[in-house]
């Protein structure tokens, strides 16, 4: 029987399915993740490694682990793994789509109506007791109807924020890289613009200082993707220079980002711990889709939800 290493203590019960199997399943228990070293060090008689974000997978990592043959990614995104390293080596990758769309879309959302109708100003001045009389012109925010989001990447996450903006009688425009509205059109038109493309080298610093200087500037962006696809300096630059309205984001660069970050000091920015898919139910999912492609990987079978190689 095959041996798993587990890197983090993934939730929903489902891990239980590797030892039941037959497997033996060496799980890194710590809250935090597990360092280079260590990992090396614990996966290197694995056949198969259930990782994420945290953990870098490349080609040193598989030289050092050379028995295994399946690397399980707890996340939608995987650009923590050197998929063309990971596929040169004979070494299947999956990640776990589908399961987190609708968390992630819903974060997306309640990025945007907290940004819109400014809600941390608001919840600070009832506990910070400056809740004062009523002000007919106080703390007013956006409409959300009739506005325009502007959605970059439309893949399962960015169609599932669009049927939410119908909901609230909002204008989409998509734009991806096959095709809906260009892009600097779409930064142009939108009052909020969300982002929902994947990481690669085509993205990172997508939204640089130029890509923000063709927001309108009452715009707010928000990013429940990847930090590095926007230029956090220029970001930052931005929203002091008031080029855009606002930014709300989920995600950073860097990652964590310590409390005393420029980025916090800037204004009206709004700053979320990666929590896009954070449920209950879904992070259980997650598990249960990583653990599937852990056992077909080591029954010689196709991963259920395996990864493209990249494009060249
Ligand atoms: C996870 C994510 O929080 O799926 C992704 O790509 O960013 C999030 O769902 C993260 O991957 C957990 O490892």
């Amino acid at each position: 029987m095959a041996t798993v290493f587990v890197t983090r203590r993934y939730p929903g019960g489902a891990l239980a399915r590797i030892p039941a199997a037959g497997h033996t399943m060496d799980v890194w228990e710590e809250d935090q993740p597990i360092d280079r070293a260590t990992l090396l060090e614990r996966a290197r008689e694995a056949d198969a490694l259930l990782c994420t974000l945290t953990d870098t997978v490349d080609g040193e990592l598989l030289d050092a682990c050379p028995r295994i043959r399946t690397v399980a990614n707890y996340g939608v995104g995987y650009d923590n793994v050197d998929v063309a390293a990971a596929h040169a080596r004979g070494v299947a990758v999956g990640n776990t789509p589908d399961v987190l769309t609708d968390a992630t879309a819903d974060l997306a959302f309640a990025l945007l109506l907290a940004a819109a109708r400014r809600l941390p100003e608001s919840m600070a001045i009832v506990t910070e007791g400056r809740w004062g009389a009523f002000k007919p012109d106080g703390h007013l925010g956006r409409d959300l109807a009739g506005a325009t989001l502007g959605i970059v990447g439309a893949g399962r996450i960015g169609a599932a924020v669009a049927r939410r903006a119908a909901g609230f009688d909002m204008e989409v425009l998509e734009g991806t890289s096959r095709g809906g509205t260009p892009l600097p059109e779409l930064l142009e038109r939108s009052d909020f613009v969300s982002l929902h493309v994947p990481l690669t080298p085509a993205t990172r610093h997508l939204i640089d200082a130029a890509a923000l200087e063709r927001m309108k500037p009452t715009a707010i962006l928000v990013n429940t993707a990847r930090g590095p696809i926007v230029d956090t300096d220029a970001l930052i630059a931005a929203l002091h220079a008031g080029a855009i309205g606002g930014a709300a984001l989920d995600v950073t660069d860097p990652e964590p980002l310590p409390a005393d970050h420029p980025l916090l000091a800037a204004p009206n920015v709004l700053v979320l711990p990666h929590v896009g898919s954070a449920t209950t139910r879904t992070r259980g999912r997650m598990t249960e889709l990583a653990v599937g492609n852990v056992l077909a990987g080591l029954a010689g079978e196709p991963l259920p939800h395996a990864v493209p190689a990249p494009r060249a």
